[in-house]
């Protein structure tokens, strides 16, 4: 659908349709441009999703949003809802407090990495300068089999300390050539002399992925959700499901450029292949570029410096007089089904085993204090921050 600004209301009614249209066009499980979500900082956005699939139970995740007050719309299935089955609906409903670039994406078992995702863009101020908004910008890794098929392999991979298999190639906004010539490279049209901002987000399922747009550094404004005073890089290491705002200025010589997407070995990352997108400014004959890469960075490490716009500063008193090691690694159970054994993350040395029929929250709902053991729960003695650290692989899994 299109959105209009007629949408950017206090009762935001936004409609969202699953279903899977084939193997290959699987980025279409949102119909058209529905998938690409606008509203304004401050507003309550409403989405109703309906589960058209036949097969599969579905569930939204929204990427980053804070949902105090209302944490039955954090669509994370055996968390905090039940997944949706077949012909089901549910409207998601919450208040945008936070501002920027996100996204959203399926959180039903490794169902995402089918493209059962979208972006969303909260309106609000920049930290940066621009004359015009590109919008989001999805780089992901991409399967020639189905997510489920991998998340399969992987587990077997994994039960043989092995990594998971390599990514076949790398999507940017959805498309790109691959090894063979087929398919599109996505163009975006831009103009000499003026500044754009671009969404880049990392909606990958095992890739850590490098960016870069030859001849044209990054002005680097946001860091998933936070304002950051802006610096300047030629690439910029994604992270699953990290958000980069960045400005480019169009002050080259009229032509075509690439844009690049590495997968980051360096990062214990794997694919087969790389992304490729064009920059054409108007006025440029058409044709693939042949421009050259800046050097690609090896090391893996965050960026830097993030510093947020407005400094926040929280006392750590409290949180250093609670703090205590929680255990997270990937653990090969001796637990034997089908004659393999069970391959499973690890926190505090306990697997998490959700019931899709009993979410967490319907616990504390009834106030049923009798946990099971195998949804993993950690008490926190009071309110407040808990920082967990994240690992490879399949990092997406602890992060959502
Ligand atoms: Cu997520």
């Amino acid at each position: 659908m299109a959105l209009g600004r007629a949408f950017y209301s206090m009762a935001n009614i936004q409609a969202l349709q699953f279903k899977q249209v084939s193997r290959i066009q699987k980025v279409q499980y949102c119909h058209g441009d529905a998938n690409r979500l606008h509203i304004d900082w401050g507003d309550t956005l409403s989405v109703t999703v309906k589960n058209s699939m036949t097969g599969n139970g579905t569930g939204i995740h929204w990427h980053g949003i804070r949902q105090l007050n209302t944490n039955t719309m954090d669509g994370v299935d055996g968390i905090t809802e039940c997944p949706l089955a077949p012909g089901d609906t549910k409207t998601y409903t919450f208040r945008c407090t936070q501002f920027g670039s996100t996204w959203y994406h399926s959180h039903y078992s490794a169902q995402y990495g089918d493209g059962a995702f979208g972006t969303l863009i909260i309106n609000g101020p920049a930290s940066s300068n621009y004359d015009i908004d590109l919008g989001t910008y999805t780089i992901n890794d991409w399967y020639y089999k189905t997510a489920f098929q991998i998340a399969d392999i992987t587990d077997v991979n994994l039960q043989n300390r092995n990594p998971p298999p390599p990514a076949d190639t790398i999507l940017i906004n959805g498309t790109n050539k691959n090894a063979a010539g087929g398919g599109t490279y996505g163009t975006v049209s831009i103009t000499k002399g003026k500044k754009y901002r671009l969404r880049l987000i990392n909606t990958s399922v095992d890739n850590m992925i490098r960016v870069s747009l030859d001849n044209h550094p990054f002005t680097v404004m946001t860091s998933d959700l936070v304002p950051i005073k802006p610096y300047t890089t030629n690439w910029i290491l994604m992270a699953i499901g990290q958000r980069y705002d960045v400005v480019i200025y169009a002050n080259q010589t009229v032509g075509n450029y690439w844009f690049r997407a590495e997968v980051a070995t360096d990062c214990a990352s794997a694919n087969n292949y790389f992304g490729r997108s064009i920059f054409s400014y108007s006025g440029a004959a058409s044709g693939d570029p042949t421009t050259t890469a800046a050097t690609i960075p090896s090391v893996c490490k965050d960026e830097s410096p993030l510093v947020p716009w407005v400094p926040n500063t929280v006392s750590s008193s409290a949180f250093v007089s609670q703090v205590g090691n929680l255990e997270v690694d990937i653990d090969v159970e001796q637990v034997t089904t089908n004659g393999q054994n069970i391959v499973v993350w690890g926190v505090n040395l306990t697997a998490i085993d959700v019931d899709w029929e009993k979410p967490t929250l319907e616990y504390v709902k009834t106030g049923n204090t009798s946990y099971p053991t195998v949804f993993n729960l950690i008490e926190i003695p009071n309110e407040g921050t808990v920082s967990l650290p994240t690992g490879a692989p399949n990092r997406h899994c602890i992060n959502a």
